[in-house]
């Protein structure tokens, strides 16, 4: 799996993702599964409330493969200046959260993380697990076995109430 390093301001939900990247419970096709990929790095959210984004923006992505933008859908503003992305080296990703609020708009989100210059925009609710999966899909490399893809004893299904990929 690549590396994805989170940015976002305060209450984004980037903590939120992390546990439900890190796997908790993965929703996938209406199943629920536990990820044991360690690929996430989480931030405090001051990098992306002060001018210092741009030099973590530089820094982290030493340390990682993808890096992921935050931003929710209630956010009434963005922190993220035009073409920030510029600063890094690696692949950016949008990813809105919270996309299931009531007040929340996903579009307005969406093109606030596309005027940053991501290209690649991911829609979660860290909450229900929704979208979480694409986002691993994304970071998957070749060889490595998604949750979801592998074998289960019957007991495992039981408690899962997985149906699928069960071994008698
Ligand atoms: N419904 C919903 N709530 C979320 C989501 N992501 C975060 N939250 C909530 O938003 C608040 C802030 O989340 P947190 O992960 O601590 O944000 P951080 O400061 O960016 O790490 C918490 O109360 C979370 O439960 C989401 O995708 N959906
Ligand atoms: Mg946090």
């Amino acid at each position: 799996m690549r590396k994805i390093v989170l940015m976002g301001r305060s209450e984004t939900g980037k903590t939120t993702l992390t546990q439900a990247l890190k796997g908790e419970k993965i929703a996938y096709h209406k199943t629920q599964y536990v990820n044991n990929f360690d690929v996430i790095i989480d931030t405090p959210g001051e990098y992306a409330q002060t001018s210092w984004l741009a030099h973590a923006l530089a820094l982290y992505t030493y340390e990682a493969d993808v890096v992921g933008l935050l931003l929710s859908s209630i956010e009434p503003f963005t922190l993220f200046p035009p073409s920030c992305t510029a600063t890094c080296n690696r692949d950016v990703i949008g990813i809105v959260t919270k996309i299931n609020h009531p007040l929340g708009n996903v579009k307005r989100a969406e093109g606030w993380l596309r005027l940053a210059g991501c290209r690649k925009v991911f829609y979660v609710d860290s909450k229900t697990g929704e979208g979480v999966a694409d986002i691993l899909e994304y970071l998957r490399e070749p060889g490595d076995v998604m949750p979801w893809e592998k074998e289960t004893t019957a007991e495992e299904a039981e408690m899962t109430g997985s149906t699928q990929n069960t071994t008698k």
